[in-house]
């Protein structure tokens, strides 16, 4: 078989790239292919983000925000009855998966119209001796495997956009075999239960916030701190939040070995003393087995559920990039590309998760696909900007940033060339609520109502204050956050800001009304009033 362009990954670059490469006239193959997960797991066409990604995560998201919200806010908005509403965890995986298969059936469908040859297979790049055997005179053969028998594919170029998936360390005992990872949970049969989080950044940190408002008992284990790479002061917020709405954190601990209870201790012998375990059932309320968790710390704990978040690895293994010459980058393993998405194999690009240094985002890799099909089919030559790109982490109170952290804003611009701007405060809805701690974060009986959770943060840089860092921690941040990223990419400045009238009430509206800076060492947590707005 012959083709323009071969696309290796049918997830969110890959798709994209192919469906535009055909728009424009190329005759394209797509492959994709899942590996199941170490438990078992597999799904169908449309990669990480529509299996096992942003999509089921933001649909326990939305039921967590609901329960959140039945939790503090239905009894005093006036519905009453709410205590008998009960949560089935098997219904909601029911629903999320029924709209995968949705979804799956679309994207397959979304192919064929598009002209597209879609092959499920695991394809291979082929090494230039095997491809001189093979007969192509031009461009890249890739193999596959269909129903037993060998194939190849003749392409004048390649993409390689076949994404990552998240890693177990082998170096703790028990953990492969036993936890499960953002590739199970959203499939998961059974209740999670008490659950350990092992990992502290956005994927874990989402998890455990769903998990927690879905009313399970959840601990995250934090090697160092949350959300690395995020503004420290939001990420820390963000942690105090979880908190006080009931999510443990082990701060500082690492997780040594997994065990199944009943099964024999295989790590009992290297760790010495009384640790004080929670180990007087070893069953789950259900008759499962529960697993007993070894710290670095000494401690001892049972859990129903672990769910390792601690990164993801790119799926290059078998992929071929060695015999096929492309760079793959030493620390991370990921492909090295340039500001094209060519690789160092003449003929290859890559896009997504799989590339070195690129945000591991789905619109990213979506556009970063669409853009290469332009260049590379329809004379295009707009290269794909990776500045300023936003993201949101969907904790239960959701954190959107686009633009620099603050410490990224230092060290780029110094402490003294640039202006922070801070607002702390809760949303109407919450104040008139009354929101309350968890019961295990309150210092004592009159220690009740939370922390604000709105904190609205921007960072500008001197003199015309120009807005370099766009923060903002709130129920809905997702939302306001896409139309601050516009902003940016259009020069906003504080100025501009100050110019807006603010839509009353709402958490957004707090942006234009900032006149509390870090400077000024005032607080910038408001004490009452009405949201984000200005009035009383
Ligand atoms: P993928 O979507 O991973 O697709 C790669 C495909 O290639 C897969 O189907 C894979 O099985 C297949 N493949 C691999 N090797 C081969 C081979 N040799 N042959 C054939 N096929 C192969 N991003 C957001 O923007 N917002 C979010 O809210 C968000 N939430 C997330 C939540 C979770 C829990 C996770 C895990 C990720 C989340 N992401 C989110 C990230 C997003 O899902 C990824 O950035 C995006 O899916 C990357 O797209 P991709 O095309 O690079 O790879
Ligand atoms: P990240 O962003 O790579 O974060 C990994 C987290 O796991 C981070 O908190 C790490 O802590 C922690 N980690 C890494 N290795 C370990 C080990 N061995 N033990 C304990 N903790 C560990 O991965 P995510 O999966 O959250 O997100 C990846 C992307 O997917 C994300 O950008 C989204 O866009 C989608 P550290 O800070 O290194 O101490």
């Amino acid at each position: 078989m012959e083709a323009d362009l071969v696309v290796i990954g049918g997830g969110s670059g890959g798709l994209a790239a192919a469906k535009e490469a055909a728009r424009l006239g190329a005759k394209v193959v797509c492959f994709d292919y899942v590996e199941p997960s170490p438990q078992g797991s597999k799904w169908g066409l449309g990669g990480t983000c529509v299996n096992v990604g942003c999509i089921p995560k933001i649909i326990m998201h939305n039921s967590a925000k609901l329960g959140q919200l039945m939790d503090h806010s239905a009894a005093p908005l006036g519905w009453s009855g709410t205590d008998g509403l009960t949560f089935v965890w098997q219904d909601l995986v029911k629903t999320v998966q029924l709209y995968i298969k949705q979804l799956n059936f679309s994207y397959r469908r979304g192919l064929r119209s598009a002209g597209v040859e879609y092959i499920n297979a695991k394809a291979t790049l082929l090494a230039a001796p095997e491809r001189a055997q093979s007969g192509a005179k031009s461009g890249r053969v890739v193999e596959y495997t269909l129903k037993g028998e060998r194939k190849e594919v003749r392409a004048k170029c390649v993409l390689v956009a076949v994404g990552g998936r998240p890693y177990i360390p082998r170096d703790v005992p028990g953990a492969v075999e036993l936890a499960v990872t953002s590739d199970d949970l959203f499939s998961l049969s059974r209740e999670p239960k008490k659950t350990l989080v092992v990992g502290a950044s956005y994927i874990a940190l989402e998890c455990a916030g769903f998990l927690t408002h879905l009313r399970y008992d959840v601990t995250v284990c934090v090697r160092s701190i949350v959300l690395r790479g995020f503004d420290r002061q939001c990420a820390e917020h963000i942690q105090l939040v979880m908190k006080e709405q009931g999510t443990k954190f082990l701060e500082h601990e690492q997780v040594v070995s997994l065990q199944r209870v009943g099964e024999p201790d295989v790590a009992a012998s290297d760790l010495a003393g009384d640790r004080g375990a929670d180990t007087t059932s070893n069953t789950t309320a259900d008759g499962g087995d529960k697993i007993l968790v070894r710290f670095a710390s000494g401690r001892e704990e049972m859990f129903d559920t672990v769910v390792y978040a601690v990164g993801r690895r790119a799926c290059t293994q078998s992929l071929g990039c060695e015999a096929a010459g492309i760079a793959m980058h030493p620390a991370s393993g990921k492909i090295v590309v340039d500001e094209l998405e060519q690789t160092s194999a003449p003929g290859v690009y890559a896009i997504g998760d799989v590339c070195h240094g690129r945000p591991e985002l789905t619109p990213v890799a979506i556009k970063a696909g669409e853009l290469l099909a332009r260049r590379l089919f329809g004379g295009a030559n707009e290269p794909m900007v990776y500045t300023n790109i936003p993201t949101v982490v969907f904790t239960p109170i959701e954190y959107g940033c686009c633009g620099l952290s603050e410490e990224d804003a230092i060290t780029r611009y110094g402490q003294d060339n640039i202006e922070v701007f801070l607002f702390g405060f809760n949303s109407v809805p919450v104040s008139a609520c009354h929101w309350k701690k968890a019961l295990s974060t309150r210092k004592d009986e009159f220690d009740l109502d939370v922390t604000p959770l709105n904190l609205s943060k921007i960072i500008c840089k001197k003199p015309d204050n120009k807005i370099v860092g766009y923060h903002c921690i709130a129920m809905n941040a997702g939302e306001t956050t896409q139309g601050y990223a516009l902003a940016l990419k259009c020069g906003l400045t504080k100025d501009d800001l100050d110019a807006v009238v603010g839509i009353h009430p709402t958490d957004a509206e707090s942006f234009h009304s900032m006149t509390i800076t870090r400077r000024s060492g005032e607080s910038f947590m408001a004490a009452g009033g009405c949201g984000g707005g200005k009035c009383g």
